[in-house]
This record gives C-alpha cells, sequence and structure tokens, in this order.
C-alpha cells in the first residue's frame, strides 16, 4: 500500500524531480497544481470518488466512499485522463481541485496507493486502512449518497489550536491569551496565575472526536531548563498521536537552540524530534520574522541556512507553517509610512483611515520594522507551505476575525492561509469563509468552550466523515 509519495513512486516519474525516475509501475507521470488560480500546496479535505462523474455506485473501493472527505497535503498531482489508466487494469478515484481532476486513489491486484493521507483522514480514513488491511477490495456502500453530500471539490479547514504551557506549579496546561496575556485577571483566587483550561491530550482528543479537522499546539513558552529531549511537547505529541487521526502541527521554540549541557541542536533537529514524536506540521513563529528582515536586508538573497529553508527542504513545504503575530498600526495616509498599507473601514484613535501591520517576536512581546506583506512574501520565497495568519488585535476578543488581514495577505501569497485570531462564535467561522479566501480558519477561545459547531455546514469541513 502507498501513501502519498508512496503513490508517487509507482509513476514514471514526477515534475518535482524529473531526473529521479519512479518505479515505472503505472505509465503516467505527475505535475504541479497549476497555482494560477488557488492556493498551492493542495492541503486539506478532498474526495476519492470512483464514480467520477457523479454517476450514483453501489460498490465501495476499500471502503472508499463517495460522501467521505480524505485529508491531502501535496503540489504535485497525477492528472486524471478517463480511461488512460483504466486500460491497463487500474480502478481508480479521483478527485477535483479548482479545473484539475487528479488521481486520489488508484488499485489493482494487491496493490492499492492513495495520494491522500489515510492515518490522517479520520474515521473515513482508518476504514480504507481496515479494508486494506483486511483484503477486503470491494464492498458494498452502506447507503447510496445523494448527490448533495458528495459536493465535490476542496473543503475549507476547521481548526483547533491549544496553546501549551507550563503554569506556576510546572505542570503543563493548555491556557489562553486574551491579546497574548494568558494570566487570570478575574477572582483574588486566580489573579495573576496562568489561565489553566485543562490537559492538552485529552483536549485535543475530545477535539478530534468532535470534528476538528486539525490540531495545532502552540508552546507558547519555550520549555527551559529541560534537556530539550526531555521537552513535554514530544511526550503529548507522542500520546496525542496514538488517539488523533487528522493532521497535527506544533509551533514554539523551532529555532536553532543551545542545550541545557551546552550542546547546540539546530532547527531540523528539534523539527525531526516533532515530526519523529507524531508532528505532521511545525509552525515557525519569531525565527521567521528574523529571518525575513535578513531577506530584505540582505537583497532578498536567500541564505539556505534558515529553519524555513532547512526544514522545508528535508521535509517539503508543505510541513512548514509560518505563524504571523501582528498588530495593527493606523497611520493618517499611506505615505505617513514605507511600510505596505491598506485602507480600514475602522478607523483608528485619532480617525486614521489607513493601517499597516506590525510584525513581532516572543509571543507580541517585540514589536520589529517589518511589516506582514514584507514576511509573508519572503517565507514564501524561502520554502513555506502555509501562513497561520494570527492578530494580537483580535486574539481572544471573540469579536470575529481581521477581514481586512486576511484578505490583504491571501493577495499577497500562493501558498494557503489559515485565518486565526478573534472566533467568538460558529458565525464568525462562516463569516471569514463567506467574505475571504481564506483556506483554513483556526479558533482557540471559544473552541475549548463550544467546539461542536464543526457540525455546523457552513462551507467548513466536516473532517473525514459527513455526519
Ligand atoms: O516564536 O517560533 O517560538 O513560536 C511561538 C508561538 O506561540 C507562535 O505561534 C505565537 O503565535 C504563539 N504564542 C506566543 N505567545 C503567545 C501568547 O498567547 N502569549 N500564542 C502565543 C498566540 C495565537 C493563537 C491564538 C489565536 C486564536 N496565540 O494560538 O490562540 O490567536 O485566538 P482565539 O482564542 O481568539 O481564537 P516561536
Amino acid at each position: 500500500m502507498g501513501i502519498c509519495v508512496g503513490l508517487q513512486a509507482l509513476f514514471l516519474g514526477s515534475e518535482e524531480d524529473p531526473s529521479v525516475n519512479g518505479l515505472g509501475l503505472i505509465p503516467s507521470h505527475l505535475k504541479r497544481f497549476d497555482d494560477s488560480d488557488k492556493s498551492v500546496p493542495h492541503i486539506g479535505w478532498n474526495s476519492a470518488n470512483t464514480s467520477r462523474t457523479g454517476e450514483v455506485t453501489s460498490e465501495s473501493l476499500y471502503g472508499l466512499r463517495p460522501d467521505s472527505k480524505y485529508y491531502y497535503v501535496h503540489s504535485y498531482a497525477v492528472p486524471y485522463r478517463e480511461g488512460e489508466l483504466e486500460k491497463e487494469g487500474w480502478t481508480v478515484a479521483t478527485a477535483r481541485y479548482g479545473g484539475e481532476e487528479f488521481v486520489g486513489a488508484i488499485a489493482r491486484q494487491n496493490i492499492l496507493a492513495t495520494q491522500f493521507h489515510p492515518e490522517k483522514s479520520g474515521a473515513a480514513g482508518l476504514r480504507v486502512l481496515k479494508a486494506f488491511l483486511d483484503g477486503t477490495r470491494n464492498s458494498p456502500l452502506p447507503s447510496i449518497p445523494s448527490a448533495s453530500s458528495t459536493k465535490e471539490g476542496l473543503t475549507r479547514r476547521v481548526i483547533a489550536c491549544l496553546d501549551v504551557r507550563t503554569n506556576d506549579d510546572g505542570d503543563l496546561v493548555v491556557t489562553k491569551g486574551d491579546q497574548y496575556d494568558v494570566r487570570e485577571k478575574s477572582s483574588a483566587a486566580t489573579g495573576g496565575q496562568v489561565r489553566n483550561l485543562g490537559k492538552p491530550v485529552d483536549m485535543a482528543r475530545r477535539y478530534y472526536e468532535q470534528g476538528a479537522d486539525e490540531i495545532t499546539f502552540l508552546n507558547i513558552t519555550s520549555f527551559r531548563n529541560v534537556p530539550v529531549r526531555d521537552t513535554p511537547m514530544l511526550e503529548i505529541l507522542r500520546q496525542t498521536s496514538k488517539t488523533v487521526f487528522v493532521p497535527l502541527t506544533i509551533g514554539g521554540g523551532i529555532r536553532d537552540t543551545v542545550d541545557t549541557d551546552g550542546t547546540q541542536i539546530s532547527a531540523l533537529d528539534i523539527a525531526t524530534m516533532y515530526f519523529k514524536s507524531g508532528a505532521d506540521k511545525v509552525s515557525i513563529g519569531s525565527d521567521a520574522v528574523i529571518a525575513a528582515e535578513q531577506y530584505w536586508k540582505g537583497g532578498k538573497k536567500l541564505s539556505g541556512t534558515s529553519p524555513i529553508e532547512t526544514i522545508s527542504k528535508a521535509y517539503g513545504n508543505q510541513a512548514v507553517v509560518i505563524s504571523v503575530d501582528p498588530r495593527r498600526i493606523y497611520v493618517p495616509s499611506p505615505t505617513s509610512t514605507s511600510h505596505h498599507t491598506i485602507p480600514t473601514a475602522f478607523p483608528g484613535p485619532n480617525g486614521e483611515q489607513y493601517c499597516w501591520y506590525q510584525c513581532t517576536i516572543k509571543g507580541g512581546r517585540e514589536g520589529r520594522d517589518l511589516d506582514v506583506w514584507q514576511l509573508v512574501t519572503a517565507v514564501e520565497v524561502m520554502g513555506a507551505g502555509e501562513i497561520l495568519l494570527n492578530c494580537i488585535d483580535r486574539d481572544g476578543s471573540n469579536r470575529g476575525f481581521d477581514l481586512e488581514l486576511i484578505n490583504d495577505v491571501k493577495s499577497a501569497v500562493k501558498i494557503p492561509v489559515i485565518a486565526s485570531s478573534g472566533a467568538g462564535n460558529p458565525g464568525h467561522f462562516g463569516e471569514v469563509f463567506q467574505k475571504t479566501s481564506t483556506d483554513a480558519a483556526l479558533g482557540a477561545g471559544m473552541v475549548s468552550f463550544c467546539i461542536s459547531f464543526l457540525f455546523t455546514p457552513f462551507g467548513g469541513s466536516v473532517g473525514g466523515e459527513d455526519t
């Protein structure tokens, strides 16, 4: 059974590296998705439909269902051409992305290969793995899916985020900031303590079971005074990946580090430890800002040594997320600053009609002379695969996402963007999906209080299983 690159290796070759031949078992090549009309990589939940032309099918190939969605994360795909592979004896399930139809899964005799990740596709994906292991190639569909439930195309992801840090007793807890301030203000009993929403592994499992499309852990304070290899986040990932079968992203502290015994550990080595512990993506915040500053100061030259470049070179750009922590800076006119400004419908305290977004590092504690447009365009060139677009002004506010910021960043890059900060109710997710072209939306504060909204059919995905 081949998964993702395991499917790709069965073909003759790929545009990704024309000098490297595939095994040549299947007579076709892979090509890069066209990014003129959509984000690339293709990240998220899409179909794997053997009844491609929409005719109703009563049989399932290895547990695949036309009304289920499966998790894909790739930039190269096998274009589907009717009959080309079937005449070689292959059964093909396809998906569509923008105007392109491509091979989602393919089977012949004792071979099954999937472009999507069944191990990260929730219940729908686990069903495919079980069918393969049981040798159940064909089985009757439990119920004939309705045409509406087999809606083609990529759905938009709803991501549950857990900000994780040690509390003052040294326990690792899920916390939540209000404009990045995670300490309780309320009663004298809890005043000043780190807000404690619960245990990371338990909460991640609950979010998965209730339908989250992805889980993101942000380690908002690097774990001091412990050897890197004992970092509690590694154990959290190992435990979480035993019960959560959707993609896991880990951020916080992905940087070149000096261990407690003085040894140098590279960002790539830290990322490798996280990947080996169960992470699918790593998120880089502060060091991405530093690398982008050097990129612009150095005349847009790549150093080849930034964490973004080294990790995406080793693991692919789809494994690297850039977490952006911007805050609004109001200006009376675009000529008031050299930074990339936008007109805003929400004037500043002195009636300013324009603003720019200042990048920050260290969890918002330090503002930098770099704007979000400079950051996201630089990291895209360095090989980042996705942008996690937070917003300090909206963080924990329950006032909804900063739609102006999201649209501005979406116009600047081709890689997927995750809208983040401000979600206070399900309607905010509907609003960001309807008023921006964001590829995904993330919630932290509200998700910990009412995740069941994930089943609200507002265009967000319903995870690997239609409910
Ligand atoms: O700089 O590479 O070590 O990464 C640090 C990471 O930790 C960054 O991703 C940074 O955003 C995050 N971080 C650092 N300090 C805080 C804090 O809150 N004091 N979290 C923090 C920032 C961003 C999201 C947040 C969303 C959704 N929080 O995690 O949850 O804004 O908010 P919502 O509750 O409104 O939905 P590095």
